[in-house]
């Protein structure tokens, strides 16, 4: 590897490894994993599967490319051996922009497990340029930034590959980069991201605005467009278009290349659906099946045996329906086809709930999905359910068929190898590493619930750990933490339903009673890390409210011995590989029934955290895992929960009226001490949405929260048993792998070995 490194080196640089610089070794690394995967054939099976998703949150991928390629202890100690550090050369990587929160995450662990099973299977997706907004915090308050994260030395292969894309009004050619899937042993698969070579960087303005209108400068630019005005829509319906139907070209190409009959798509085809965003692949299939010459009945036929759709969510709001007078203005062609599957689905069923379009004339993206996808699956067994019996019921009635669970998984290689190398290390000295082919090998763990020996071992891990994000907070906010303190760390995706404000009022509740004269045995860090989509004002306001409070903590000298608030700035999947090892607590607090599954929950837990959560998403399936003695779970259940919603009878003032504790801690959001530091109308609309509306119902189980919090700060004390809980969490992890899922996914939707 040397040799091969050093030539790189050599023909890039006229240098070798000993006096290059880590910028110019990143270079090389990039060129040399570009080589050696370049020397894998591509992974064949009977089938291809085509997993198409608005969002690829991939993360920096050299380390990932290294250990998959099983050379990353090679090179480190080659590094070493040359006084270099390959964990400061892999901080070099920028982070590509490509997703926003676990959607994106589940898109990137799934491509990485589906070349690991060697299977064949290609993403598609878009390569925005700016993808997600940056974060900064600008006087308490989030700001939108553009994030340029393509450089010149990058992953993305250019293909010369491009299809025409026809709107209404234009048409515009598109280019095809494509990315490396690098499985974990053999597998070698691609992700396909389409650009247009007119995009304009200079058109964004101040902040992250830009004129919406001019599609040919602005189609990738960004991930999620503000989408809260009519032109915001149609540049989402552009965005998809433009990502479905070269999807479909794609799809369409290669396989008469390979010699197959269209006729037969569905017998050598597979396309997964990721959420509603790539919907239109339906309509754009059958318009193109037509052009081929084969009849309508035919077409849908197998386009309805070609495509499968995954949801994740319940939230009504966010399941996407386009208006027909949008689509008309920007696709016009697909409408024919769409008003014909609306009769279709009519004549299957006449209920409202299943129409494709409403009343109203909007397009049910996800209702024709699947009446013309041959499978629906939820991603936790709880929201499965829910969809079969709440939320999707009449279509299950329809299909009973079509429905089934996928439990979302991570993968190990990231979520473990790379983000806890010594935790890592340290599991393979105890089991040895079949655990890395079959991940539910980490129950072996087991056997050593009673070794003193294993569990301090396990403590100095953790707090090894903790150690190393106390010091990048340190070196990257200037903030310093208390490496000793409890790690009580909740990021995601900042959103009413999982009530990131809950945690805020704990807080507030707990600074209140130590300024009463309560004080804590352990000091606690409360760690924050969430971005809040632009447009969404109240998840702004938590924000802002979160910073405040992060502030009078800190200047208060007697509450700051106790407890610490940090907010992280640009929440991203590099932040996580750092936070989620050195967690001790692992907040999972959504509305029971809201949080579809879940998968910062799995990579806390492999991490050997503690769930404090809800029974939601896959915390319940965590909790059915680890037994009661190993999980804080509180709040209403899921079934109480949608009967509030039912019968509309959640009353706020219920809980705060004659509860002064409570009413208290609401009120400190608009106290003079806040107002002094945050804006009055931030922190008094929000204040007003909890008092008044409460839609996600926080109040209803902060009581329960506050002492399962209490409870599982107290028994953090215990260290010896915390370190049994620790390990035990660790050990049931295994059935959250992502190939666990992957194979599902294989054996019951794709079978693409058959
Ligand atoms: O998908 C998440 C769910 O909330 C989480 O419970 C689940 O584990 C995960 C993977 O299944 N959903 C999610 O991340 N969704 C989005 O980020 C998202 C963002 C924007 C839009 C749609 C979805 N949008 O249309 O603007």
């Amino acid at each position: 590897m040397l040799t091969k490194l050093n030539n790189i080196l050599q023909i890039q640089f006229q240098k070798d490894i000993d006096n290059c610089t880590n910028e110019e070794l990143y270079i090389a690394l990039l060129m040399l994993v570009k080589a050696l995967s370049k020397n894998r054939p591509l992974t064949q099976t009977k089938r291809k599967l085509y997993y198409i998703s608005a969002e690829f949150l991939i993360g920096k991928l050299l380390s990932n490319n290294l250990i998959n390629l099983g050379i990353y202890d090679e090179i480190n100690s080659l590094l070493q051996e040359h006084g270099k550090d390959l964990s400061i050369i892999e901080e070099i990587e920028p982070e590509p922009s490509l997703g926003n929160g676990g959607l994106g995450r589940l898109a990137a662990c799934f491509l990485d497990s589906i070349a690991t099973l060697n299977l064949s299977g290609d993403g598609i997706g878009l390569n925005y340029h700016l993808g997600l907004f940056k974060q900064k915090f600008i006087n308490h308050l989030q700001k939108e930034e553009a994030n340029p994260w393509l450089q010149k030395d990058n992953w993305l292969n250019d293909t010369n590959i491009g299809f025409d894309i026809q709107f209404k009004d234009f048409t515009v050619h598109s280019h095809l980069y494509d990315i490396d899937v690098i499985g974990y042993g053999q597998g070698l698969n691609k992700l396909h991201l389409f650009d247009l070579d007119t995009i304009d960087e200079n058109i964004v303005k101040e902040g992250i605005s830009f004129d919406l209108t001019d599609i040919k400068k602005n189609l990738t630019l960004f991930l999620y467009p503000d989408d809260s005005t009519k032109e915001g829509q149609l540049l989402r319906i552009y965005q998809q278009y433009f990502m479905i139907s070269n999807a479909a070209q794609l799809i369409l190409m290669e396989e008469k290349a390979k010699g197959h009959d269209l006729k037969d798509l569905h017998q050598h085809v597979c396309i997964q659906i990721n959420d509603t965003h790539p919907s239109m692949i339906i309509p754009e299939l059958i318009y193109r099946l037509l052009k081929e010459g084969i009849h309508l009945k035919e077409a849908v036929h197998i386009v309805t045996n070609t495509c499968a759709y995954t949801n994740h969510t319940i939230l009504a709001e966010a399941l996407e329906k386009w208006p027909m007078d949008y689509l008309r203005q920007v696709v016009p062609h697909l409408i024919p086809i769409i008003e014909i599957l609306d009769t279709v689905a009519f004549t299957r069923s006449e209920e409202e709930d299943v129409q494709i379009i409403d009343k109203e004339n909007r397009v049910h993206m996800a209702n024709m999905d699947i009446h013309f996808g041959y499978s629906i699956n939820g991603v936790a067994s709880l929201h499965t359910d829910i969809l079969k019996n709440s939320e999707l019921n009449a279509f299950y009635k329809l299909y009973p068929q079509k429905f089934n669970n996928k439990t979302n998984g991570i993968t190990f290689r990231r979520w473990l190898l790379h983000c806890n190398h010594e935790l890592s290390q340290y599991i393979q000295s105890l089991i040895g590493n079949k655990f890395l082919q079959d991940a539910t090998k980490l129950k072996e763990l087991l056997q050593y619930i009673n070794d003193e020996n294993v569990l301090s071992t396990l403590l100095k891990i953790k707090a090894h750990n903790k150690q190393k994000l106390a010091d990048y907070i340190q070196k990257t906010m200037q903030i310093s933490i208390n490496p000793n303190s409890i790690f009580d760390i909740q990021i995601k995706r900042l959103h009413e339903y999982k009530r990131q404000q809950m945690n805020l009022l704990y807080i507030i509740n707990l600074l209140l009673k130590i300024r009463q004269g309560y004080r804590p045995k352990t000091p606690i860090t409360f760690i924050f890390g969430a971005k809040a989509a632009p447009a969404y004002v109240i998840a702004k306001d938590i924000i802002h409210a979160i910073l405040c409070l992060q502030d009078i903590i800190a200047k208060d000298s007697i509450v700051n011995k106790y407890i610490q608030v940090v907010m992280i700035e640009n929440y991203n999947v590099s932040q996580a590989e750092k936070l989620i090892p050195a967690c001790d607590i692992s907040e999972q607090i959504s509305l029971a029934s809201k949080e579809a599954s879940g998968t910062g929950n799995m990579k806390m837990m492999l991490n050997g955290a503690i769930t404090l959560g809800t029974e939601d998403g896959a915390n319940v399936e965590i909790h059915q895992l680890v037994g009661d003695d190993n999980i804080y779970i509180f709040g209403e259940s899921s079934d109480n929960v949608i009967n509030h919603y039912t019968k509309q009878d959640y009353n706020v003032k219920d809980y705060y009226e004659n509860d002064t504790e409570i009413e208290n801690t609401l009120k400190f959001l608009i106290s003079k001490e806040m107002l002094s530091i945050g804006n009055a109308e931030n922190l008094q609309r929000l204040y007003n949405e909890l008092s008044n509306k409460d839609w996600f119902m926080t109040l209803l189980d902060l009581k329960s929260y506050i002492q399962a919090k209490d409870k599982a700060f107290h028994d953090y004390l215990n260290r010896q048993n915390w370190a049994k809980m620790s390990l035990t969490n660790i050990a049931n992890a295994g059935y959250f792998s992502s190939d666990r899922t992957i194979a599902e996914y294989n054996n019951d939707i794709w079978k693409l070995d058959k």
